[in-house]
């Protein structure tokens, strides 16, 4: 049939066999492929029934995205779809493993579908900026109606085999036997009872229901603030209630093309493919061995560690949970078991879910204790000397080859590892706030951290459901680092006249969740103080005098956890204006004999994002991290830096690095040397007309 695609004839029952890895992508041949087995089945007058279904661990997972933005050979997935559309023999999809975009419109233009148990389903698009481009938007509400096909289009979620079958998007499941053999006879029941092919194109749109578009907009426009494709998705699908079918898909597909087109799509695409790329890591042998971890270690239970034990036993793997004393520990417990009833008041965790992960934690407040782990993450207070003698303790109760990581956000691990005494057992792993939640994990590689260590914590940080990417050691990796200089530019920005409220303003109309006060006021601003203290020695008088968390916390005002910070926070945290944030700002002014000034939106922005540009210029020309993919994954699972401009490299790439080097010129000019002073690597590209990436 084709290289991807086989035929095999059963009786009166055809099969065509798909078989492309990874995913198996409708490229070039699969379309071909698929477009001669109708053909056969069409032509061959003994065969009655055609079974799609595929090899590997998963159904077709959606459209080849290699091939995207470069000319599509023919035949294209439109042409496929409208084929077995109108096959005047009956056609089925037998799908297992990952039934996502392109493969689901695939599954929905055959006529019936089976289904393995455990299959997931979905329209994905969204999430690389785009829509379903091959009916997805007309035939799923005619199956599925509006609500559910709404809910899949927008907002790119899977759904399972049960809910499938409920939304009518499936027609039975395979339990008993294999799918194949399940398949085979669903087509001979079809065959015998003499039923034809049915075709979902020739529905009937549902009952219109204006309500629930203007519902979703407002979900999309909250959730994924500043994307176009889920907008547009909603666009495409009431298209089917103007024009008929055939109409509405071509149509469909204009605006899938506009999508794939445009910058949000490129952008998110670059992501997809950056995230895939920072698992493989430059020098390190794709065969390095890993170690093998049963059981992890936590010492020190605030809220990282809390965290951190959630994340890890909720895979499974149990957990020492060592505390400081037995009032730390139960205080540690008490908190992890609220936060799980939470959930399962809910109804996001069944209770015995619960009792699982409960059993899995061991407690103690010997770090004795910690000697039958193969990793421990210490997470106690951000304080050199402390950690320097945990280390240290660690290297004696545990055995040699056990792993010693640091959750710490901005010490040197080097430090700790000489402190230990077993320094090629030694790296970094900072997760973030809170640790249960959040998918970025930067792993951290020290000078004399052994690659198995590495190879290890890259695969236990996947196995853990994070996305880790690794960072060479500097003061605060790769995001605080970053976020470091935009705090700094936050602060100047007040100084010289702009509103905190008006700052946050200005990026969370970018895309961003939060802006630099806003973030202040969740983290605490005592431990944003704290940090500056830690800094202290190398800040300038400037950002000494800046010395906003300072006076905030000796006014008693930690943010969100007191009702007082940037803003003021009801009993929900809700955030309101804080008039004492204003007459703590002149008040500076006045100290200081600081003129303020007023400051445009474009300022604001291009400071605070050309101040991180910069820095992420300067980790590369460091080699703390390899390649510009580490800082854009980082940036975007970390901070929440908008994904549809790719992350910070891709975003200034797009603009040009002569324009971002031609504006941090002028900033140097008026701010100074000491913050402005362009990144070597940034002037040499700037120069050289090309991009971080080449
Ligand atoms: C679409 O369908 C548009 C249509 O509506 C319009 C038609 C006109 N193409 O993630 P993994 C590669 S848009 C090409 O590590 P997992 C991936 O790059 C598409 N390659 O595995 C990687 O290769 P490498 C809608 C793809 O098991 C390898 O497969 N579909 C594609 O953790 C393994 O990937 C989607 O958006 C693809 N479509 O997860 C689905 N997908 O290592 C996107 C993956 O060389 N894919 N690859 O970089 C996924 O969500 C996950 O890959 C999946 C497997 C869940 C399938």
């Amino acid at each position: 049939m084709s290289e991807t695609v086989s035929f095999h004839i059963h009786g009166a029952i055809a099969e065509a066999v798909i078989d492309n890895p990874p995913v198996n992508a409708t490229s070039a041949s699969v379309r071909q492929g698929l477009s001669e087995a109708i053909r056969q089945l069409e032509s061959d007058p003994a065969l009655q029934a055609l079974v799609i279904r595929c090899e590997g661990k998963t159904f077709i997972a959606g459209a080849d995205i290699k091939e995207f933005g470069k000319p599509m050979a023919d035949p294209g997935l439109p042409l496929v779809m409208e084929m077995m559309d109108h096959s005047t023999k009956p056609i089925i999809a037998a799908v297992h493993g990952t039934v996502l975009g392109g493969g689901l419109e695939v599954a929905l233009a055959c006529h019936y579908r089976i289904a393995a148990p455990g299959t997931k389903f979905g329209f994905p698009e969204v999430k690389l900026g785009l829509m379903p481009g091959g009916g997805g938007t007309q035939r799923t509400p005619r199956l599925a109606g509006l609500a559910t096909a709404i809910k899949l289009v927008t907002e790119g979620n899977q759904i399972g085999t049960d809910e499938a079958l409920k939304s009518n998007l499936i027609d039975a499941v395979a339990t008993g036997s294999d799918l194949a053999t399940k398949a085979r006879s669903f087509a001979e029941k079809l065959v015998a009872e003499g039923k034809g092919p049915r075709s979902s194109s020739t529905l009937p749109m549902p009952a219109d229901n204006p309500t629930l578009f203007e519902e979703a907009r407002k979900t999309v426009a909250k959730k994924m603030r500043g994307q176009t494709a889920p907008l547009r998705a909603l666009e495409a699908m009431r298209l089917g209630y103007e024009l008929p079918f055939d109409e509405a898909v071509k149509q469909e597909l204009a605006i899938f093309r506009e999508c794939m087109n445009g910058s949000q799509s490129k952008a998110l695409r670059h992501l997809f493919a950056a995230e895939r790329e920072v698992a493989r890591i430059p020098g390190l042998a794709p065969d390095t061995q890993t170690r093998n971890i049963e059981r992890i270690g936590v010492i020190g239970l605030g809220v990282m560690g809390r965290g951190i034990v959630m994340a890890v036993v909720s895979v499974g793997i149990p957990v020492i949970a060592v505390g400081l004393d037995q009032p730390n520990i139960d205080a540690a417990m008490k908190a992890i078991t609220k936060m799980w009833s939470s959930s399962v008041a809910k109804g996001s965790m069944s209770q015995e879910t619960m009792d699982k992960r409960l059993a899995l934690i061991t407690t103690s407040d010997d770090p004795r204790d910690l000697s039958p782990t193969q990793l421990v993450i210490e997470a106690v207070t951000e304080d050199l000397d402390i950690k320097k003698a945990v280390f240290a303790k660690l290297g004696e109760v545990t055995p040699a080859g056990t792993i010693l990581a640091s959750n710490t956000s901005f010490l040197n691990i080097d430090t700790l590892a000489a402190a230990s005494g077993r320094p090629e057992d030694v790296c970094g792993m900072h997760f973030f706030n809170p640790a249960h939640v959040m998918r970025l994990l930067e792993n951290v590689r020290a000078a004399k951290t052994d690659p198995e260590v590495v190879a290890t914590i890259m695969a236990l940080g996947k196995r853990i459901g994070k996305l880790p990417v690794l960072s060479g050691v500097c003061d605060g990796f790769i995001v605080n680092r970053m976020l470091s200089k935009r705090s700094r530019e936050g602060f100047f920005l007040v100084e010289e006249g702009a509103k905190p409220a008006a700052i946050d303003k200005v990026l969370l109309s970018y895309g961003f969740p939060m802006g630099p006060f806003a973030l202040g006021d969740l983290a605490g601003l005592d431990v944003q103080a704290a940090a500056r203290k830690a800094r202290a020695a190398s800040a300038t008088e400037r950002e000494l005098r800046a010395d906003f968390p300072e006076q905030m916390v000796a006014a008693g005002r930690l943010g969100q956890k007191t009702g007082s910070g940037w803003y003021s926070y009801d009993e929900n945290r809700k955030a309101s204006a804080n008039p004492l944030t204003d007459e703590m700002i002149a008040a500076h002014a006045q100290r200081h004999g600081l003129t303020l000034r007023d400051i445009g939106e474009d300022e604001i922005r291009e400071r605070l994002l050309y101040a991180m540009v910069n820095e992420g210029a300067k980790l590369l020309s460091e080699g703390i991290v390899p390649r510009p993919h580490e800082i854009d994954v980082a940036l975007v699972n970390g901070l929440g830096w908008p994904s549809y401009t790719g992350g910070p490299m891709h975003w200034a790439d797009q603009i040009g690095l002569d324009k971002v080097l031609a504006t941090i010129e002028k900033f140097r000019a008026e701010q100074g040397d000491a913050y402005w002073t362009p990144a070597p690597l940034l002037e040499q590209y700037a120069r050289e007309g090309r991009g971080f990436y080449a």
